[in-house]
């Protein structure tokens, strides 16, 4: 079995993980994912109890039992690039023996549900609805470094096609929602392909003082459908977490609260709100 020495899976002093600062024996088979470190405690909440938290940069983590269950959740930041320490990081803590830096033979299959906040491409995708990501694609360059596998990955060719037709300059790469989990959120209206874009000004498509080199991206990806499916929001996780559960062996699906409308301009005038009903009705399909 593989060995994974001190600089290349770093474990800190009380046996936890570098950045999310987990111990091997507090992570449960179901967590939660959000963006916004503030978020933990507005899921955690719902909790029958608490039993540990932590907290090291932008990683929060809280974990306890939901109607008899043990259920984490965990803050991620904002980026693709943050996912990449989440994932390796989960999947470490229970796929290595954190004594012996030894991979465990007998790998653990755990279960991610993303809670996040996005922005719609479509019209017909208002602002303040839910979408269900049932695919994203990765507009960040983490597929330079990963050669992302399973059965949940887009296909590559049909991706560097795409590309041309909307004149993306790097390849890109993408995967798919467990469909286990797409069955527990049928009580989400919409569903649909995501974009995961590396920024959220330019790469979204949004000018504030700094153009952007690719003025007709929106246009672009909006109305050159992939496969036959047009992308229906924007956000920047969601292609990452996909690309490594499919690797990894991991379950996965991304649940999206709609704050903005990128086609008509509007913005949620309770993004607050939206989000904190997105979550109520994540946990109650859950349970
Ligand atoms: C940008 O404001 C952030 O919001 C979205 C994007 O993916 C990005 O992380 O998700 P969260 O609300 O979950 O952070
Ligand atoms: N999050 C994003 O990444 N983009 C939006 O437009 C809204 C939320």
């Amino acid at each position: 079995m593989t060995y994974f020495s001190p600089t290349d899976l770093i474990i800190n002093p009380d046996g936890s993980s570098y950045h999310l600062a987990i111990q091997p024996d507090q992570v449960t088979d179901q967590i939660i994912l959000v963006g916004d470190p503030e978020r933990v405690p507005k899921v955690s909440q719902y909790f029958d109890r608490v039993d540990v938290k932590i907290h090291k940069r932008e990683f929060v983590s809280h974990f306890g039992e939901l109607n008899g269950n043990r259920i984490g959740v965990i803050s991620s930041g904002i980026g693709a690039d943050n996912v990449e320490i989440v994932l390796n990081e989960l999947d470490a803590l229970v796929n290595v023996d954190f004594e012996t830096r030894l991979e465990k033979a007998t790998k653990k299959s755990l279960e991610f549900i993303r809670i996040g906040t996005s922005g719609s491409i479509q019209v017909s995708i208002p602002v303040d609805s839910f979408l269900v990501s049932e695919a994203a694609i990765g507009f960040d360059n983490l597929a330079q470094f990963y050669g992302f596998t399973g059965e949940n990955m887009l296909e590559a060719d049909a991706l560097t096609l795409w590309a041309q037709t909307i004149q993306y300059p790097i390849p890109l790469y993408g995967a798919k929602a467990s469909s286990k989990l797409l069955n527990k959120f049928t009580a989400i209206p919409f569903h649909g392909y995501t974009l995961t874009a590396p920024g959220f000004y330019a790469p979204q498509g949004r000018t504030v003082r700094m153009k952007s080199l690719l003025p007709n991206f929106l246009q672009d990806v909006s109305t050159q459908a992939f496969q036959g499916n047009l992308m229906t929001n924007i956000e920047m996780e969601t292609a990452a977490y996909y690309a490594f559960a499919s690797s990894m062996g991991h379950e996965m699906i991304s649940l999206n609260a709609i704050l903005a409308n990128r086609i008509t301009h509007e913005f949620s005038r309770n993004p607050e709100g939206q989000i904190q009903a997105l979550i109520e009705l994540a946990l109650d399909s859950i349970a």
